[in-house]
């Protein structure tokens, strides 16, 4: 039998929230690592030690692993001895997951594969999804075995991320990690390969149980926040204050209610729980139906908006925040910038004022937007007959109430209460 290979260099596919961060904690570890990604000028940004995006801690650790040489950043694939594929899985208009950026990347490594390499998933997927990138590299390459112990063999496996964004670079060394691989020598493989920086327990299983707990637990944060989301729209119908409800319920020792908001936003817990779905389309009733619930909640929102602005002659909207979370500049799939686009629309005579700590412009999606506008939360709620609070930043919670009391104050977050 041959020796499990060793891993010197390595090669991150997708320099994203996920990848960029991987790939940097890799390098600071002691491996050669290459990051590859289609940007062009994310790949010149990197290169020159700079940070794409904001993310804690993240700034300091790329410079220095850039400035060592320990990683670079190029547009075309190279030879490695592991490959981490870390790219997006959005889905299509059935809710259906599109692998088409994994097959892409699987393509790309084919042809520089001799024998003993692994490749680990990363990104979040459907089950089955590991195999599906074998199928493509064995399909390019039917020299080579996902047999284990042969020079020609491969080694697939899948690590699913666990990450929280804003605490990525603490949670990704101290969490716990799911490793899967298509053969047990591959999750061998793969474990070796995360022990370089993790301390978390690296817990073995096969890639479609790895694939599907990774599902789980972001379908789990989804329908425990349904929940709360419910209990949110029943409160106010009641003339009950959901945020003091919840606050009580919980003082039940095996209570534990998750917060309401004005929707889930991100791009995993408002995606994921769509591939449980795909893949059990009569099973998985449960879990649907929590996401229709997350996603009804934004046009919720945005009636309740218009139901007070439409009393008013040219009413001015402060809405305060649209990151899909606090303390985050990450605009992707956010409900509350959707409101505030919606609003800008439907406000035929009204104003929206944007707040957003976190960002220096508003993103392109107001391009056509005359009526809204990016400004600072004083002047926002000066300006304003309606406050409506979105995202529960910091930068909000110290805020002077006496400001707010002569205006319409909507707090989708149970901050000023
Ligand atoms: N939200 C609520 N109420 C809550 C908690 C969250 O409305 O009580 C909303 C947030 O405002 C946000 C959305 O849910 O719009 C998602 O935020 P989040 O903080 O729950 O999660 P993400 O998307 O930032 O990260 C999740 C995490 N998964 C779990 O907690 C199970 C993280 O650990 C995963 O690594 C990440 O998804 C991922 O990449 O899959």
């Amino acid at each position: 039998m041959t020796p499990l290979p060793t891993v010197r260099t390595l090669c991150v596919i997708g320099l994203g929230y996920i990848g960029l961060p991987t790939a940097a904690v890799f390098a600071q570890s002691g491996l050669q690592v290459i990051g590859v990604d289609t940007d062009a000028s994310r790949v010149a940004q990197i290169n020159a030690g700079e940070l794409p995006f904001v993310e804690d801690g993240l700034g300091v650790v790329l410079a220095g692993v850039v400035a060592q040489g320990r990683l670079r950043a190029q547009s075309t694939t190279p030879s490695a001895d592991a490959y981490i594929v870390s790219v997006p899985t959005p889905f299509t208009g059935d809710h259906d997951a599109d692998l088409s950026y994994i097959e892409a990347a699987a393509r790309g490594i084919a042809p520089h594969l001799t024998g003993g390499e692994l490749l680990v998933l990363e990104s979040t997927s459907p089950p089955g999804a590991t195999e599906r990138m074998g199928e493509i590299v064995f399909g390019e390459r039917p020299d080579l075995t996902p047999s284990a112990g042969s020079p020609h063999s491969i080694y697939l496996a899948h690590a699913p991320e666990r990450v929280l964004p804003g605490r990525i670079m603490v949670e990704m060394v101290e969490n716990d990690r799911i490793i899967g691989g298509t053969t047990p020598e591959a999750a061998t493989l793969c474990r070796d390969l995360y022990a370089t920086f993790c301390h978390g327990e690296l817990m073995l299983t096969d890639a479609r149980t790895a694939e599907m707990a990774k599902l789980t637990e972001n379908a789990f944060r989804d329908v425990n926040i349904a929940f709360a989301n419910e209990l949110s729209i029943i409160a106010d119908r009641q003339g009950i204050d959901v945020w003091e409800l919840i606050e009580l319920a919980n003082h039940h020792p095996r209570v534990n209610i998750l917060q309401p908001g004005p929707g889930v936003g991100g791009h995993c817990i408002a995606v994921d729980p769509w591939f449980i779905v795909s893949a059990e389309r009569e099973h998985a009733k449960l879990i649907a139906t929590a996401r229709n619930v997350n996603d009804s909640k934004p046009k919720l929102v945005i009636e309740k908006v218009l139901e007070r602005a439409n009393r008013l002659k040219d009413p001015v909207v402060a809405a305060l925040g649209i990151a899909f979370k606090a303390n985050i500049d990450d605009l992707r799939e956010s409900p509350s910038k959707d409101i505030a686009i919606a609003l800008s629309d439907r406000l035929d005579h009204g104003t929206v004022l944007v707040v957003e700590p976190n960002i220096d412009q508003l993103p392109p999606d107001f391009d056509d937007r005359a009526n809204a506008e990016l400004t600072e939360l004083e002047d926002a709620v000066s300006r304003a007959d309606i406050v409506l609070l979105l995202v529960d930043h910091d930068d909000f919670k110290g805020f002077d109430r006496e400001k707010l009391q002569e205006k319409v104050v909507i707090d989708t977050k149970g901050l000023w209460r």
